[in-house]
């Protein structure tokens, strides 16, 4: 006779969080850009996460879908635990970054999560993030789809996914930051890594920030960790991704090389 299949254990809830863990203040900065549709969802999910630590600080840049006004809503609804940065007009991914790191360390948050509002980023992946910076002391905790269990979106056909693969040798080759996936939008930071990449300095205004901070980081001697995460299609609406944002991510880590042979980064982290 064959042997039964062994009975699938019932499903109970995760186990908690042990309470120090959960209790870090977190900040997840997510900037949005007409992502009306899709940040009531993540907001949601993040504040349902069991991290009562967790802050959330969306940065939109004047959405003319009324994101902002969503956000606003949002922040009513969770007090203390969400907040918005409102700025005037659309001035890139890198710029709406700079400003929301900058505040959130500045109103004491211990670690800094960098999400996209559009779904692409798992919220079940936070407290792996987090839990991976804790136990191993790393100050740089990369969400990567380049490491062994790493996956791209399935949707994603040929084209994007060579154009995303060729990036990232292409910026390892310029910049070599020993990162499997340097252009990566899921990263969570200790908040001295994000004060020593001085976002004050940061050139890029588009999508090439994501290379330049880790780059400072890095080369500053703080520690990064790779976990594999499956990065998900967008759930509803468009990329922002533009013909001049693509230029600058080319020219970008050259820029970059040149500016750190002129000037040296110290190597203050850890
Ligand atoms: N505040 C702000 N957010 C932006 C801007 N450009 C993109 N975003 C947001 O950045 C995240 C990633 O953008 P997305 O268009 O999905 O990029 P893709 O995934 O690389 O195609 C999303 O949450 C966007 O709403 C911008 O100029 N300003
Ligand atoms: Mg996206």
């Amino acid at each position: 006779m064959p042997a039964s299949p062994p009975t699938a254990p019932a499903v109970r809830s995760p186990a908690p969080l042990p309470d120090d863990w959960a209790g870090t203040a977190l900040t997840v900065v997510m900037p949005t850009y007409n992502e009306a549709e899709n940040l009531p969802r993540i907001a949601h999910d993040l504040m349902d996460l069991g991290l009562p630590g967790l802050r959330l600080l969306v940065v939109d840049d004047n959405s003319p879908d009324g994101t902002g006004r969503v956000a606003e809503r949002l922040a009513e609804q969770y007090p203390g635990r969400i907040g918005v940065l409102h700025r005037t007009a659309k001035e890139g991914l890198g710029k709406a970054y700079a400003a929301g790191m900058h505040q959130a360390v500045a109103d004491g948050a211990a670690y800094v999560l960098q999400m996209d509002a559009d779904g692409s980023h798992p919220v079940e992946y936070v407290p792996q993030l987090l839990g991976g910076a804790l136990s191993t002391g790393a100050a740089l905790v990369v969400g990567s789809r380049y490491v062994c269990g790493g996956r791209l979106a399935p949707e994603w056909g040929l084209h994007r996914r060579l154009l995303s693969r060729w990036a990232n040798r292409y910026v390892s080759g310029v910049l070599r930051t020993g990162l499997r996936d340097a252009t990566a939008g899921f990263v969570l930071w200790r908040a001295d890594a994000v004060r020593a990449a001085r976002l004050d300095r940061v050139r890029s205004s588009g999508y090439s920030f994501q290379v330049e901070l880790k780059y400072q980081a890095v080369g500053a001697g703080f520690t990064a960790l790779e976990i594999p995460i499956h990065f998900e299609e967008r759930r509803i609406g468009a990329s922002k991704m533009s013909a001049a944002v693509q230029i600058e991510s080319a020219i970008m880590p050259w820029r970059i090389r040149l500016a750190s042979i002129r000037t040296p980064r110290s190597g203050a982290g850890r």
